[in-house]
């Protein structure tokens, strides 16, 4: 184990750290200016952030065949970078979802690797907080008392959970998709949020995702400060953003991938709120739950921000077939509204206060008709 001095976070870690496995950062504060971040040994597994180290630098993880680990109460802080921070182009601000700085990067991912972080705070994130790149298909995360604060910006995406993935006991400060569930067999569950204004909170959409087995549980949103609604980047508790290349088309589905056996519940919204829903399909969705939701209060109506919409896009690579919602649920509802309530109201379609202008201000549409229920 190597443990790193002030001095020596400015050297090369790559170099100076050739045969350890893990870097600990003592109680103190580093450094590694705002055009360096640590790109580390391939030899290196784990990153330990002593309770008062505070370390302003990104780490990229350069191991290919072991579980990898960043632990203990330390603070990463990307304060020292600019937005967007683009290794490629001197780290300065030159947005690329490749080389924009991550705090927290694994590169060369094999299967079969897993990457833990307990009990971290991530300070000041220049763009998204982390993203691996290899075999994602094949990896999964396990988080545990993370805490991700200083979203001063937008981008300020949460951790991606690849499949298999546990997430627990968070809290977010984020600026962008904060819970992204782009992959299967993952569960979140405990999560705080301070969200500023872009992106829905649990988000899966950008791409027609074939996926399955899903649960985000014990949402609770302390503060929102959505601006305005956006349909094709909808801002909401739930949402699917249209599609990552064609943003403003809506024959960019797939509808041979589904969206299946997804279940958010208990999410809580505090003060002024935006829309429960806001999706742009480009899969089938079947089994879908949202289970216990309050919403205390939407925005003012100027904003439009309370509208949850919910639409079907094309594709026109099967003959121009819309996605279908509940093909292979129970009584063909595949999207289950439960327990849906907004300040002391509860919504339902039995209580009429649903649609657009009612309470539940649901904005569905009518070629759904049947294949969703709020009760
Ligand atoms: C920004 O990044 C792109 C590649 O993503 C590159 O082509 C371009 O030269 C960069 N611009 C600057 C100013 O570095
Ligand atoms: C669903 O995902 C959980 C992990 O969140 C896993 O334990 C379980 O085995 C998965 N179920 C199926 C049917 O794959
Ligand atoms: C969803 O769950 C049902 C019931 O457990 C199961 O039969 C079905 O195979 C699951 N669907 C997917 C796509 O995993
Ligand atoms: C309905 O949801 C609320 C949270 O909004 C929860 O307190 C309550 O227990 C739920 N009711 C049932 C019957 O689960
Ligand atoms: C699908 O829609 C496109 C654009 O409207 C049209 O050109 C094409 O002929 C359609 N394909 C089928 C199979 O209907
Ligand atoms: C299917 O619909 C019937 C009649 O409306 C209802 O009694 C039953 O509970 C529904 N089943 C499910 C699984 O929702
Ligand atoms: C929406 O619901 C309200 C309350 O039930 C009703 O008065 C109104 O006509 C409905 N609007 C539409 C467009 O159906
Ligand atoms: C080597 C390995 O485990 N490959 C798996 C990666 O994940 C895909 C998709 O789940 C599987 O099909 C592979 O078998």
């Amino acid at each position: 184990m190597a443990v790193m001095k002030t001095l020596e976070v400015l050297l090369s870690l790559s170099a100076s750290l050739v045969n350890q496995s893990v870097v600990v950062f003592n109680p103190g504060v580093y450094y590694f200016t705002g055009n360096a971040h640590a790109i580390l040994s391939p030899s290196v597994k784990w990153v330990y952030l002593a309770p008062g180290a505070y370390v302003k630098g990104a780490v990229q993880y350069m191991n290919s065949d072991s579980p990898l680990k960043a632990s203990r109460f330390g603070v990463l802080s990307g304060e020292q970078y600019f937005y967007q921070a683009n290794v490629a182009s001197g780290y300065n601000n030159n947005k690329s979802d490749a080389t924009s700085l991550k705090m927290w990067r694994g590169d060369g991912i094999n299967a079969g690797q897993s990457w833990t972080i307990h009990g971290i705070t991530t300070n000041a994130q220049p763009f998204n907080v982390m993203d691996f790149y290899g075999d994602l298909e094949n990896i999964t995360v396990d988080v545990a008392d993370y805490k991700q604060v200083g979203a001063f910006y937008t981008q300020t995406d949460g951790l991606q959970m690849y499949p298999n993935s546990h997430v627990r006991d968070v809290f977010y400060h984020s600026g962008d998709d904060t819970i992204k569930t782009y992959y299967s067999n993952v569960r979140a569950e405990r999560i705080v949020v301070w969200k500023t204004n872009n992106a829905p909170i649990i988000q899966l959409g950008w791409y027609s995702r074939n996926i399955a087995n899903i649960s985000v549980d014990r949402v609770d949103v302390i503060h929102s400060k959505y601006q305005g609604g956006s349909e094709y980047y909808p801002r909401a508790l739930v949402g699917c953003a249209a599609s990552y290349e064609d943003p403003t088309a809506t024959d960019t589905a797939n509808t041979r991938n589904t969206i299946a056996n997804y279940t958010v519940s208990n999410i809580r919204s505090e003060g002024i709120s935006p829309a429960l829903v806001g999706m742009n399909l480009m899969s089938n969705l079947d089994r879908f739950r949202i289970i216990n939701s309050w919403i205390e209060e939407f925005s003012p109506a100027t904003t439009q921000l309370e509208y949850s919409a919910v639409r079907g896009f094309t594709d026109p690579n099967h003959g121009n077939r819309t996605v279908t919602i509940g093909a292979h649920s129970a009584n063909g509802t595949g999207l289950v509204i439960q327990n849906y309530t907004v300040g002391n109201e509860a919504v339902s379609l039995a209580a009429g206060n649903w649609n657009r202008t009612s309470t539940g201000h649901l904005d569905i549409s009518p070629s759904f008709r049947g294949k969703w229920t709020v009760q």
